[in-house]
């Protein structure tokens, strides 16, 4: 800090030395704050930082950051931040990223086992949904992973919702209606196997390109739950929304295996704990804000019409989609999750 120049009072200069010395105090323990961090562990998803997600993951960072004492810095990098879906598994396999929540469809590129939750029209209800995933149908799948990968999932898979179909074109009240159809699907063998069942033209698009790939009209439609066509805005560049529930998607929670193990025990129970908490909290959330969006969204200026699903579910039927994903997962895995939804062919 300089000498006091001509004009400047001695007690002014004083005043201006007692803030700036607060200041550089204030920031040198902000930087021991961070400095005392142990372990930056980075969290990656897809969804915008509004989206019941990100809510949930900034508060299970404080919490976990305020549990370890300062010594877990727990980071969420929301909205594709760190790179789009198929970018980010690689991280999170390699250990680049720590933390990653992925649709069980998508991480099937990796382990296809864990496909069998998005079977069209599985699940008929939040019932069938959490007793399956909390269940054995779950247990399996995050065994799966285990085997298959460099990665695991934390047990309270996250919620993403009930899947609906937009598009610019035309509602979709019969599956007839989506006959040669330009539909963006998450990239996925099932996503794209059962959109070709309808007789549509699936495009495997990941979700950071997907608005741009509506607005530009690379395809006519999409689909994903409300609270996701609310919080991406899809709205702005999509006309109907036909109310299908053709799927029920979620988030697993994935964690590099070697970062995670380079976790003292006591700090490995603290994120364990916290990410199945906060899990349990955004299911809730998502299923309130998926359930209250249908009138916003008309008043956004999207048409919205009911289908009947059973029309849907013939038609995969008939097109063999069933007993194709029945073969692809085997009779005991399919054993298992009719045993939460009752007969599927
Ligand atoms: O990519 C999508 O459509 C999304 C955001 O729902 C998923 O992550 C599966």
């Amino acid at each position: 800090m300089g000498k006091p120049t001509a004009g400047v009072t001695r007690r002014h200069f004083l005043k201006t030395v007692s803030i700036a010395s607060a200041a550089a105090a204030t920031g040198m323990m902000a930087t021991q704050a961070h400095a005392a961090a142990e372990f930056t562990l980075k969290y990656a998803n897809n969804l915008p930082a509004t989206h019941p997600m990100n809510v949930r993951a900034k508060e299970m960072a404080a919490k976990i950051a305020t549990e370890s004492k300062g010594r877990i810095d727990f980071q969420v990098y929301p909205n594709n931040q760190l790179g789009n879906d198929t970018d980010t598994l690689g991280q999170v396999r390699s250990g680049a990223v720590d933390f990653f929540t992925l649709s069980p469809l998508i991480l099937g590129t990796l382990v296809p086992a864990a496909q069998i939750s998005g079977v069209g029209f599985a699940f008929k209800d939040y019932n069938q949904v959490w007793a399956a995933m909390d269940g054995e149908l779950g247990a399996h799948v995050r065994k799966q992973i285990d085997a298959k990968s460099t990665v695991f999932a934390f047990e309270k898979i996250w919620d993403n919702g009930y899947r609906q179909i937009t598009n610019s074109t035309r509602p979709i009240n019969k599956p007839e209606d989506l006959k040669g159809m330009k539909l963006r699907v998450p990239p996925s063998p099932l996503w794209t196997s059962m959109f070709r069942a309808f007789d549509s033209a699936p495009a495997s698009i990941n979700f950071a390109e997907v608005y741009s790939a509506l607005q530009t009209k690379i395809v006519e439609g999409q689909e994903n739950p409300m609270a996701i066509i609310s919080t991406a805005k899809l709205y702005e560049v999509q006309k109907f929304c036909s109310m299908t529930n053709h799927m029920w998607d979620g988030f697993w929670f994935l964690a590099n295996k070697k970062s995670f193990e380079r976790l003292p025990k006591d700090l490995q129970e603290i994120v364990t704990r916290n990410i199945n908490e906060a899990g349990m909290k955004q299911r809730a959330d998502v299923k309130a804000l998926n359930d209250s969006l249908a009138t916003e969204m008309k008043g956004k200026g999207l048409a919205f019409n009911d289908t009947d699903n059973e029309a849907f579910r013939a038609k995969l039927r008939s097109a063999g989609f069933y007993a194709e994903w029945h073969k692809k997962f085997g009779d005991e895995p399919w054993a298992l999750l009719e045993k939460y939804t009752g007969k599927l062919a």
